[in-house]
């Protein structure tokens, strides 16, 4: 008689019951089991520097769009080490398919972020060249990304290529169908997908409690047979560490992982967003004392790896990022907004001239009463 293979064990699967912190609030480490860190001093300093670079286009990019400069900006700000540690844990041939907030992770895998910026101002309909970075267009509508990622994965398995695709979302994603098809399908191909879920508490206005009756967003993995994991997202070691064993597995055909980042969005949801009308200071205040970076100084100052001069030398680096996106975005020619219609059909529907039609009307009429 041929026998179904069991499923898998549940216990097995389920997130341990206290998110990976592998340094503690008080900067400290402490290597956790079957988590190990394989990092050298380099890639610590490496790990700060992207924190700090992505921190200082952050604000530079929420200053451009108070001038005027962007349209709108979703900040990544709190959220440094959860998206540095999961994108350092990547090798080169590997993918990423983000949402809108994940510059982080962008400076990781070598993407300019004034391309990233050019789309938030409007200035072209696209980013940046995901060949070259392998890091995917941003994602605006919610979990759209991580059904590319699946897709991906499944995709590059059939092809019999080394890579591993990570997928990052948010909290709020988690309630989207596209989420759930995506981790589903990830799961039942045995894809090599990683799930990076950022739990920042929101989304939007809506917090977390209002999101999910599951225990933590990493218990749902058991409902789709893979292992879901916990971390403390502001512990950039803890946030590479999972991320690694994740993306371990992945490549070594074992399947997908979702992970997730307990985090804080310190910003506004968005420029466009007032975070005073839905939570306290008092909870703001709490978080900011687990300021992601701050805890990672006091353990690369501990361990005399973050002298004055290198301190000087990524100070330098930041403001020069900075002054180039400046010089990138400031006034830059906005694109023809017929250009929407020009890369989506081979063969457009006839509706579609009639849109493109309308638009250009509305332009004219604009361009005449200006
Ligand atoms: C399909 C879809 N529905 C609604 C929206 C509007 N929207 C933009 S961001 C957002 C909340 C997303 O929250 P979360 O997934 O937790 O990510 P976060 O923004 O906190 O990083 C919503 C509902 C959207 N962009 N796409």
């Amino acid at each position: 008689m041929v026998t179904a293979p069991l499923p898998p064990d549940p216990a097995a699967l389920l997130p341990p019951p206290e998110p990976v912190q592998v340094l503690d609030d008080s900067g400290t480490l402490h290597e956790v089991d079957g988590f190990p860190l394989d990092l050298k001093d380099e890639d610590f300093r490496n790990l700060y520097r992207y924190m700090v670079l992505a921190r200082r286009v952050d604000k530079q990019a929420i200053n451009l769009q108070r001038q005027g400069q962007l349209g709108v900006y979703a900040s990544l700000l709190g959220q440094e080490a959860a998206q540095v540690g999961g994108a350092y844990a990547l090798d080169e041939q590997d993918w990423v398919f983000p949402s809108y907030r994940e510059m982080g992770a962008a400076l990781v895998r070598g993407v300019d972020p004034s391309a990233i910026l050019h789309l938030f101002r409007g200035t072209w309909l696209s980013d940046h060249d995901p060949m070259a970075t392998h890091f995917g267009l941003l994602s605006i509508p919610i979990a759209t990304q991580a059904l590319h990622a699946a897709g991906y994965a499944m995709g590059a398995k059939l092809d019999g290529k080394d890579l591993v695709v990570m997928s990052y979302f948010g909290d709020g994603a988690t309630s989207e169908g596209d989420a759930h098809e995506a981790m589903n399908f990830a799961a039942v191909y045995d894809a090599p997908c990683v799930f990076f879920v950022q739990n920042n508490q929101y989304a939007i206005s809506v917090p977390l409690s209002k999101q999910t009756k599951a225990p933590t967003i990493a218990h749902k993995a058991v409902g789709y047979g893979m292992p879901g994991y916990r971390c403390d997202g502001n512990d950039v070691l803890a946030s590479y560490a999972v991320a690694r064993k994740a993306v371990d597995r992945a490549r070594a055909g074992e399947g997908p992982c979702l992970i997730e980042a307990v985090t804080y969005r310190m910003e506004a949801h968005t420029t466009a967003d007032d975070p005073t009308r839905y939570r306290t200071p008092e909870e703001l205040a709490r978080w900011k004392a687990r300021d992601p970076i701050a805890r990672f100084e006091t353990f690369l100052t501990a361990e005399g790896l973050l002298d004055d001069v290198f301190r000087a030398e990524i100070d330098e680096e930041a403001k020069a990022y900075a002054a180039r996106i400046r010089a990138e975005l400031y006034d830059a020619p906005h694109g023809d907004p017929l250009e929407l219609f020009e890369h989506v059909y081979v063969d457009p529907p006839a509706s579609y001239a009639e849109q493109r039609e309308q638009l250009r009307r509305e332009l004219a009429a604009n361009e005449a009463g200006a």
